[in-house]
């Protein structure tokens, strides 16, 4: 598919729900285009239309969507062809559920140890004991992972679809803070199949390439650049340990909530 549709995609390149997306996309076969805002203006503008002001954003026609889930079920039902999911609502359940728990419990992992290492938010004692934690659920959840995989198969079911798309961005995201699936386990022999996929590869050099200076994002916090600590995020941070860092956050304005109305 050549023609132009149109479509704009608000993006960070690490960022797995992006990545989601853009997977979502490449396997439609959809033509888009795409930035990341990076100037105050820029956020001020593109984030107006969402209060989240979070990426992935997507634009198309007089519709500005956000949120990976709400953006893969309009690709998925804007474009039907091929399918991102088996017909099986059983199968589909499966789905949900699995994308549910990487969006909203899996993540908060790698986001916390990002907050630790990248933004440097602890130190001493505090940071080891949140990198503990992170560290020890994500191998948790690997485990849940394997759990729901056959030797040689895939998360969508008998072929590559929405399934691994919710979940190979956070897989990839554990490995840049060194946490990879046990050698010999199914998660890791799908890990090595899923990263062959051309469209799994190219978002993973993209990411690569945007990769994070820890000088540069602790610098960002001191002008303005606030993290967001909405709804999983917090709480992880609360359940590892981390109220102080939280506290600390509030008191310095460096984190931020949802938007509210004005
Ligand atoms: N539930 C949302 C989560 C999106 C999200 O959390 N995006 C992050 C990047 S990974 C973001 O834009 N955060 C803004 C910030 O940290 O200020 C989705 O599925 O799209």
């Amino acid at each position: 598919m050549t023609e132009h549709l149109g479509l704009h995609l608000l993006e960070h390149p690490l960022s797995p729900y992006v990545q989601k997306v853009k997977l979502a996309l490449h396997f439609k076969g959809l033509p888009f285009t795409s930035a990341y805002p990076m100037t105050d203006a820029e956020i001020a503008e593109d984030f107006a239309l969402s209060p989240r002001g979070e990426v992935p954003l997507l634009k198309h026609r007089d519709l500005a969507l956000y949120d990976s889930r709400v953006i893969c079920t309009y690709i998925d039902e804007t474009w039907p062809e091929p399918a991102l999911m088996p017909k099986s609502p059983y199968a589909r359940a499966q789905i949900r559920w699995i994308e549910d728990a990487m969006d909203t419990h899996f993540e908060a992992n790698t986001w916390g140890l990002a907050e630790v290492t990248i933004f440097r938010r602890a130190t001493g004692d505090l940071a080891d004991r949140l990198t503990r934690h992170a560290q020890q659920q994500i191998l948790n959840w690997f485990q849940w992972l394997d759990q729901r995989l056959s030797d040689g198969g895939w998360f969508n079911g008998p072929s590559y679809g929405w399934g691994d798309m919710c979940v190979v961005p956070f897989v990839n995201g554990a490995a840049r803070f060194d946490l990879h699936p046990k050698a010999g386990t199914p998660l890791a022999a799908w890990l090595r199949r899923v990263n062959e996929i051309d469209a799994v590869r190219l978002t993973q050099s993209a990411a690569a390439e945007a990769e994070l200076d820890p000088l540069t994002m602790q610098a960002a916090l001191t002008s303005g650049f606030k993290r967001e600590y909405r709804d999983h995020r917090l709480e992880w941070m609360i359940r590892a340990g981390g109220i102080d860092v939280v506290a600390q956050g509030l008191s310095n304005n460096n984190i931020r909530f949802n938007g509210s109305f004005s």
